[in-house]
């Protein structure tokens, strides 16, 4: 079997994605989500130009090697355009694979360890009323676990209570931010929603990057009553050391890593136990390949995955997740805020989700099919992330 196309597909139903598309000479064909939310055209120039012209001709049942091949073989190592590229590539193969074997992907990676995969949804509010509201939306969709984001008196807008996509304009939208405000906050509004919901509803947080290891650790130990299942990017991970201060003051679960793009952004973290789950997509993580070592890896040191599931991983990048989360054994959490409908409609899926919980389905393969017909009609639409400045005008972590 050899590959004879290696597309690129970017569509814009709603928000950004790149796929690649590849197809073998007997007709098989293989997805892989290459989106980076904000700067998805690099990825785009990365395939097209760089990495597609090596994929024709290549045995597509060589992954191990494929992958090696694309990660060594550029010299120029890691990042997260070039994982993003790899990923497509890693995943298409994958999908090429089990498809041949005729076999869902997860019967490849082990078979199942479990019947069905938890999720989590996002709840955000302006206020803590809304925030109300929008928990209450989650329940009755069937979540059993939400993570909970509110707007800061004083502040115009907070993470998580916009759409929290990369929005479709020129420039990046400026937030504004002010930590102190934030930490006074978000006490009162975990009190809150445990007085409404009571205590055994799992409530995440995501901190996304914005407080200083003292900051962080404050929180940590502030947010221990209300026994949060996590504290999400608590502080920027460049400095792996930096979580031993967080770890060392709280008890609240930490988890880290929708940034990183390879286990040695983790290795620390990881070995000294300095965080209780792994947050690694399988887009920005160069893949199904180095996602199941790295899980296997956290294992060792009882951490869990928690794979990040936003609407700016595509159902390709979602698809291949849940595959790995029905067959390893430290699956922890699975993120799912879900697509728009006609998303749905350019990347019909097999995978399900009902009653909080969500199955990658029994198709051959991923379980994706790609309308390239419909993608096309909605083209790349420019967009950034937001970004986050101070009180003072100082740029901050969005
Ligand atoms: C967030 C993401 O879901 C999360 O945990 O951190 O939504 C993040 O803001 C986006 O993926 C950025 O593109
Ligand atoms: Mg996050």
């Amino acid at each position: 079997m050899k590959i004879v196309e290696a597309k690129v597909v970017v569509t814009s139903p709603g928000r950004n994605f790149v796929t690649l598309k590849l197809t073998t000479d007997d007709g098989l064909t293989g997805l892989g989500d290459a989106t980076l939310n904000g700067r998805e055209l690099a990825v785009v120039s990365y395939l097209e130009d760089h990495v597609a012209p090596l994929l024709t001709g290549l045995d597509p049942h060589r992954i191990e090697d494929t992958w090696q091949y694309l990660y060594r073989g550029a010299y120029w190592r890691r990042g997260p355009v070039t994982m993003a590229a790899v990923a497509a590539v890693d995943t298409a193969l994958w999908d090429i694979k089990a498809k041949a074997a005729g076999m869902p992907l997860y019967q490849l990676l082990g078979g199942a360890s479990r019947d069905r995969i938890r999720a989590y949804g996002h709840a955000n509010g302006a206020t803590v009323p809304e925030l109300m509201d929008s928990v209450r939306a989650r329940l009755e969709e069937g979540y059993q676990a939400v993570r909970i984001q509110t707007g800061i008196p004083g502040l115009k807008a907070v993470y998580g209570v916009h759409a929290g996509v990369a929005h479709q304009q020129q420039r990046p939208l400026v937030e504004d931010w002010d930590t102190e405000a934030y930490l006074r906050h978000l006490p009162t509004v975990f009190e809150a929603v445990r007085e409404e919901f009571g205590p055994e509803l799992p409530l995440l947080h995501d901190a996304h990057h914005r407080l200083t290891p003292t900051q962080a650790a404050r929180l940590g130990r502030d947010l221990e009553p209300y026994r949060p299942f996590w504290l999400e990017d608590c502080t920027p991970a460049e400095n792996q050391e930096a979580f031993r201060q967080v770890r060392a003051a709280t008890t609240t679960p930490l988890a880290v890593g929708e940034v990183f793009n390879s286990v040695h952004d983790y290795q620390t973290l990881i070995t000294e136990r300095l965080i209780d789950y792994v947050r690694s997509a399988v887009t920005h993580f160069g893949g199904i390949t180095p996602l199941k070592k790295l899980f296997d890896f956290a294992a060792l040191y009882q951490i869990r995955t928690a794979t990040h599931g936003p609407e700016d991983i595509s159902p390709v990048g979602l698809a291949a997740a849940l595959h790995l989360d029905l067959a390893v054994h430290n699956f922890g959490i699975q993120e799912y805020s879900g697509h728009t409908t006609l998303t749905g409609e350019v990347f019909r899926h097999a995978y399900t989700f009902a009653d909080g919980h969500l199955h990658p389905g029994e198709q051959p393969g991923l379980g994706v099919e790609l309308d390239e017909a419909l993608a096309a009609r909605h083209p790349y639409e420019q967009a950034y992330l937001p970004v986050n400045r101070l009180q003072d005008g100082s740029l901050h972590d969005w």
